[in-house]
């Protein structure tokens, strides 16, 4: 069982031992539940205290035994709940750290709730595409008042006790002690000076109105309305509130719990459950061990102050970490730290950032021209020219001054690593951390393994990302690593889609309407068209049998790489981002269909989507065939972080698994007859086609 019994003196103490974080698993709860019922049967024992083990209090429900018959299993939560509410005898929660979600709505069936400060309170069912369904929107606007319970259930934040404690009239609390450290035994004396209370205070019992309640609710829903696009959950949170302060207890439960179930169904909600695990999971290796022993890394070096380089140093003043940037010229040196503070400065101005702390952390970078100073960093990345010559240079240096044990990693988008890391007589140390555009915003970071990087590099560098704050996935090395090697294909079929009768503008709605942030033609004039444009070049002398659509080719002719030149496949009118169509691209695409003897054909936004998702899914079951990615969920977790996939969907292997992997390889075969697209290219990879002839799923 998780959850231990014990009496103190004439208080009886259960606490959940679940670690990481106390999930109210089945044998928690059954824990829970036989300690009830202990405490009950024992004449020497006056009153329960609840409490958790560890980091926690308790994280929630068990999202791990979502989806399993054991979540409903009895005793549920609900169940847990009401034993807790009919114990003759009273039950103190004592909360520490996190209280959150089910551990939260545990609490709030207690009797009486002690808080330690620094507590995170919070229901953050909504980010599970769900809502709290064990009370939780029908007793907390009881203790806190209706509006500050509902912001909380709708955007599903975290607040700390001593804030909450402040709340006028708050019940939500009886007690705030001191500190952590004085909880237990505050919490002791606590259930022992209400022993004697009757009748016992019931949260279920206390009234729940709002002064104008159908405005109020009204004007909620206009607020959740905007701020809940793709996902159903945040405005049923509305009409579970509404429901507590318009229906009796009972009936108010009956509405939260149908409206829990029904959402739990939901594909938004699988889909936010997914990534909840899989950007957990994708931070573990499975040949490199948690305990694996990290290198210290106190600072660190950046070679290069364009973009990339000032991007990726203020990753690491931002967590307080030094750095020293190098350059080749002063003047280039003195360009990166004015982009640097340029962006410091707009963040200040939009209050995001406060005068002192930009200061702060300006005062941790210096530069340099001279390798020779960064011979004392840890972790060095060079942001330099993407070529190889250009690297090896670099790594040669670098090689030369940096201290036996500093880790040497490289930035590069699309070169081999392993190459790189030949470079030099330390290849073990050899990493590819690749940041991407703009590096001080994306959270996704590609970790690229070289064959010859050491474990420990690589449970070092998988901590400094956690340290910096990004989402960091593990990548074999081949050409594109795992993004780029898939938009690769993305981007082919929406040449293909040109030539076949679609203009950018279409093929761009049809990705925005399913979710993308960008469809590939703006994100195309975003990145640089001339990017694709070098790439397609390497590959016409590489596979001059693959095949690719001139159009984007044509458009780079004529100079028109995008944003940055003002002009792409659209056109921009200085310092906005609308993408205007462009009359004459259009027609480019017309002749050179026309050149090609197409005839124009209407294509579905359905067709769209499907080739340009399905592509994705194709290389990226390649991808996992060969070992570059380790599981498809660190896959999806590459599209949603990197590319804008849509969150609902929760990654392209994931809506893979929701379309049915059938129905793909089937889509497939389908695309494989038109003799414009590549068949080739759609021969379902095998990986897919034996999952898709199992009835089995990608995740
Ligand atoms: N269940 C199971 N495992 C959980 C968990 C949970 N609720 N929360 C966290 N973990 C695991 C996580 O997978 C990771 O595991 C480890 O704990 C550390 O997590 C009826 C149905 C609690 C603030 O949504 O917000 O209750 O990778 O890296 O940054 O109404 O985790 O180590 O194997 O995030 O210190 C509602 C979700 C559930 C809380 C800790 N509860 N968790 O943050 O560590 S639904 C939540 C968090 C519910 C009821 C409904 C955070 C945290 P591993 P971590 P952290």
């Amino acid at each position: 069982m998780t959850a231990e019994y014990k009496v103190h003196g004439n208080v009886a103490v259960i606490t959940m031992t679940n670690p990481p974080v106390n999930g109210l698993g089945l044998s928690t709860r059954q824990g829970i539940v036989d300690g009830l019922g202990k405490a009950n049967a024992d004449a020497a024992v006056q009153s329960i205290v609840i409490t958790g083990a560890g980091a926690a209090f308790s994280g929630g429900a068990d999202i791990k035994e979502f989806g399993t018959d054991r979540a409903m299993q009895e005793p549920n939560l609900n169940s847990v709940i009401l034993a807790i509410e009919n114990s003759p005898k009273p039950v103190v929660a004592a909360l520490h750290s996190v209280a959150m979600g089910g551990g939260l709505e545990l609490a709030l069936g207690c009797h009486y709730r002690v808080a330690a400060p620094g507590c995170s309170i919070a229901l953050p069912e909504v980010k599970l595409g769900i809502l709290p369904g064990a009370g939780g929107t029908q007793r907390l606007p009881r203790v806190i008042g209706v509006e500050p319970a509902l912001n909380m259930i709708v955007s599903g934040e975290a607040i700390k006790s001593e804030m909450l404690g402040m709340l006028p009239g708050q019940k939500l609390f009886d007690k705030l002690v001191a500190s952590p450290e004085t909880l237990a035994a505050e919490a002791l004396a606590f259930a022992q000076s209400v022993a004697g209370v009757r009748p016992l205070p019931l949260v279920r019992n206390l009234p729940c109105k709002h002064p104008e309640g159908d405005a109020y609710f009204q004007f909620a829903r206009n607020m959740v309305k905007g701020m809940s696009k793709n996902f159903p959950a945040p405005a049923k949170c509305v009409d579970a509130v509404e429901a507590a302060t318009k229906k009796k207890f009972a009936d108010g439960m009956a509405v939260e719990r149908e409206i829990f179930i029904n959402l739990m169904w939901t594909a938004e909600s699988r889909s936010l459950r997914h990534l909840f695990l899989a950007e957990r999971a994708a931070s573990k290796i499975p040949d490199v061990p948690s305990d694996t022993p990290k290198r210290d890394i106190q600072a660190v070096a950046v070679i290069g102050a364009g973009t990339m380089g000032g991007g990726i140093a203020m990753n690491f003043l931002n967590a307080g970490i030094p750095v020293k940037m190098l350059e080749m010229k002063q003047e280039a040196l003195d360009r990166g730290i004015a982009t640097i503070r340029k962006n410091y400065e707009a963040q200040v101005k939009k209050g995001k950032l406060k005068q002192d702390k930009y200061e702060q952390r300006m005062a941790l970078l210096s530069t340099t021209l001279d390798y020779a100073d960064l011979k004392d960093a840890d972790l060095v990345i060079e942001a330099v020219f993407e070529e190889l010559g250009v690297k090896e240079a670099v790594f040669k240096q670098l090689d030369a001054v940096m201290k036996p044990g500093a880790i040497l990693a490289s930035n590069t988008s699309t070169l081999d690593v392993n190459k790189i890391a030949n470079f030099t007589q330390r290849p073990q140390d050899v990493v590819g951390l690749h940041f991407f555009s703009p590096a001080n915003v994306m959270k996704l970071l590609e970790v690229v393994r070289g064959e010859a990087t050491a474990k420990d590099v690589m449970a070092t560098v998988m901590a400094v990302a956690k340290k910096i704050k990004k989402v960091a996935v593990v990548s074999g090395v081949c050409d594109g690593f795992i993004g780029n090697r898939m938009i690769e294909q993305y981007g082919r079929q929406g040449g293909f889609l040109l030539d076949e009768g679609c203009t950018p503008a279409q093929v761009d709605k049809a990705m925005e309407k399913f979710g993308m942030a960008m469809g590939p033609f703006r994100m195309g004039d975003l990145a640089g068209n001339d990017i694709g444009w070098a790439i397609r070049k390497r590959r016409y002398q590489e596979k001059p049998d693959m095949k690719y659509s001139k159009t984007a080719d044509l458009l780079c002719e004529k100079g028109r790489f995008g944003q940055k030149t003002g002009a792409g496949w659209y056109d921009y009118v200085p310092g906005k981002r609308d993408a205007i169509p462009n009359a004459e691209v259009e027609q480019m695409i017309a002749d050179h269909r026309a050149a090609l003897g197409i005839t124009p054909r209407k294509i579905s936004d359905e067709e769209i989507v499907q080739r340009l998702v399905f592509s994705l899914v194709n290389e990226a079951a390649h991808i996992l065939e060969e070992g570059i990615a380790n599981k498809a969920s660190d896959i999806d977790i590459v599209y949603i972080y990197g590319y804008g996939f849509p969150v609902h969907r929760g990654g392209p292997l994931n809506y893979a698994d929701e379309v049915g992997l059938f129905n793909v390889v089937q889509a497939m075969n389908r695309f494989a007859q038109n003799p414009l697209d590549d068949a080739a290219f759609w021969k379902p990879a095998p990986l897919l086609a034996r999952l898709a002839a199992e009835g089995k799923t990608f995740n």
